[in-house]
């Protein structure tokens, strides 16, 4: 991918809220770089609402709504059905949910959004569990991760069921466009926010947004974190277009995902056999991605499994 000079206005303020190493932040700075003042912002309770709107004052440059935890989709299809009603044909209405409030509680929202092929850009954060209630875990938590809710002990080994795929589940109601991103790579978030912008229908991301007091680790790390998270094979980068598979970001060897998890407290319990385990999936889960770009490429498109354990892990 070509390399691209961020664009230097900002429209996520400084003194913000949020966390210091905060991944989530980074994300919709990113975002918003690439969308512009054009733009409005459908936000529902998690750590973002809170980050933003600091009473009385609001760290975004752009408008925003706040919105139930269930309701984002909804919301955003409203908006867009707005807007063209006020003429306002050239606002980018976006979306920004946690993982909890999208591959979860507002999984149906989300779905709707997608079916009725509204013009939106929906973001999903994924800092993998419900952050902003403390540590919580939700569908998109990973295999063997600790939450405050999967408890490690002699009877718990963390979370006991894989991530959920939610690449695959929007990948399902066939969006225009579908991307993975990450803060840790800002040109390859910059431009697929860029081409993204300038298509017309639903458009989906998931971002991988590394959270210190959740994950357990020194808020200095969080951009060598997200970079393992990729490097690893654990958050492959790829988009979707029209039905085309394509990796963004290309390894020939992965680093091994022991060099990711042994950053991180929530994983500080596991045991060589479990990341073994862990490994071997992430491997096959590669191999599984270079196979669907593959079949697309043939015109055979397949969503990519995303999942990190075995499905029969119960
Ligand atoms: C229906 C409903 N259930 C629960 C809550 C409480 N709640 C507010 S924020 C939040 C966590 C959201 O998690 P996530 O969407 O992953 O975002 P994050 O907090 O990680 O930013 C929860 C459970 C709520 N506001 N509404």
């Amino acid at each position: 991918m070509a390399k691209l000079t961020l664009p230097p206005e900002e429209w996520v303020r400084s003194g913000h809220s949020a966390c210091p190493g905060c991944a989530p932040a980074l994300a919709l700075r990113f975002l918003l770089k690439g969308l512009g003042p054009r733009t409005i912002v459908s936000i529902p309770a998690c750590c973002w609402t809170v980050i933003a709107t600091p009473y009385p004052t609001t760290a975004l440059g752009v408008a925003m709504l706040d919105t139930p935890i269930e309701s984002t989709g909804a919301s955003i299809s409203g908006l867009r059905a707005a807007a063209d009603a006020l003429g306002l044909s050239d606002l980018n209405v976006v979306g920004v949910a946690g993982d909890g409030g999208t591959a979860d509680i507002g999984l149906q929202s989300l779905s709707g959004m997608l079916e009725r092929r509204t013009n939106a850009i929906y973001l999903m954060y994924d800092n993998e569990a419900y952050m902003n209630t403390g540590v919580q875990r939700s569908g998109a938590t990973p295999w063997h991760a600790w939450t405050t809710t999967t408890p490690v002990g002699p009877r718990a080994r963390g979370k006991a069921e894989p991530k959920k795929d939610i690449m695959g589940i929007v990948l399902a109601h066939r969006p225009v466009y579908a991307a993975t991103v990450n803060p840790s790579f800002p040109e390859d978030f910059l431009a697929k926010v860029e081409k993204a912008r300038d298509l017309v229908g639903p458009r989906f991301f998931q971002a991988i947004t590394p959270c210190p007091p959740g994950w357990r680790y020194d808020s200095s790390e969080t951009v060598e974190v997200g970079s393992l998270a990729t490097e690893t094979g654990l958050f492959p980068l790829y988009e979707v277009e029209e039905g085309r598979l394509r990796i963004t970001r290309r390894y020939g060897r992965l680093k091994p995902v022991r060099e990711y998890l042994q950053k991180q407290g929530r994983f500080g319990h596991l045991t060589d056999p479990e990341i073994d385990a862990i490994q071997s999936r992430v491997t096959a889960r590669w191999e599984e991605l270079l196979r669907s770009e593959r079949t697309s490429a043939e015109g055979r498109a397949q969503p990519p499994a995303t999942d990190q354990a075995p499905t029969a892990a119960r």
